[in-house]
């Protein structure tokens, strides 16, 4: 169900940095299962698709360089409650103000370049894990 599941991709400095292991490990522990994953290098053009929502924000190109700049993990999660857990053990967009423990605090090294991404709700979660994946490639 979709309100059992959320969005979330380690972001091309966090891959790069050889987290993904240990960022995986910290999300299967909290609870959430991989229902579909992928290991992609989004193109420019792909990557501002999938931030479409922010074009209009200062940082926009900035966004779609860097999310286009190495390989990036794509995963559909499933867990009671999914989108508001995870958001949770992700911590706040910006580092310096993400709890201790959380993958941000952990892993990100600035605002822009924050090692992972969340969907924000139930309705984006949807969207954004089927702008990755079709329905043949989701587990259960
Ligand atoms: P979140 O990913 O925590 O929902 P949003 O939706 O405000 O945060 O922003 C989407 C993405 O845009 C963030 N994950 C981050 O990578 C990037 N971003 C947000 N604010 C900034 C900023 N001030 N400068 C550069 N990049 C930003």
């Amino acid at each position: 169900m979709a309100t059992n599941r959320t969005f979330t991709m380690i972001k091309p400095d966090a891959v790069k940095a050889g987290h993904t292991g240990a960022i995986l490990a910290q999300i299967n522990k909290a609870g959430f299962k991989i229902i579909a994953m992928k290991l992609t290098h989004l193109t420019p053009s792909v990557a501002g698709k999938f931030y479409a929502v922010h074009a209009e924000r200062p940082f926009y190109g900035e966004l779609v360089e860097f999310m286009s700049s190495g390989p990036i993990v794509a995963a559909i999660l499933e867990k009671d409650n999914a989108v508001a857990d995870f958001r949770k053990l992700i911590g706040a967009t910006n580092p310096a103000d993400a709890e201790a423990g959380t993958i941000r605090a952990l892993y990100a090294t600035s605002i822009g370049e924050n090692a992972v991404h969340g969907a924000d709700s139930d309705e984006n979660a949807a969207i954004e894990g089927s702008f990755h994946f079709s329905a043949d490639q989701m587990v259960g």
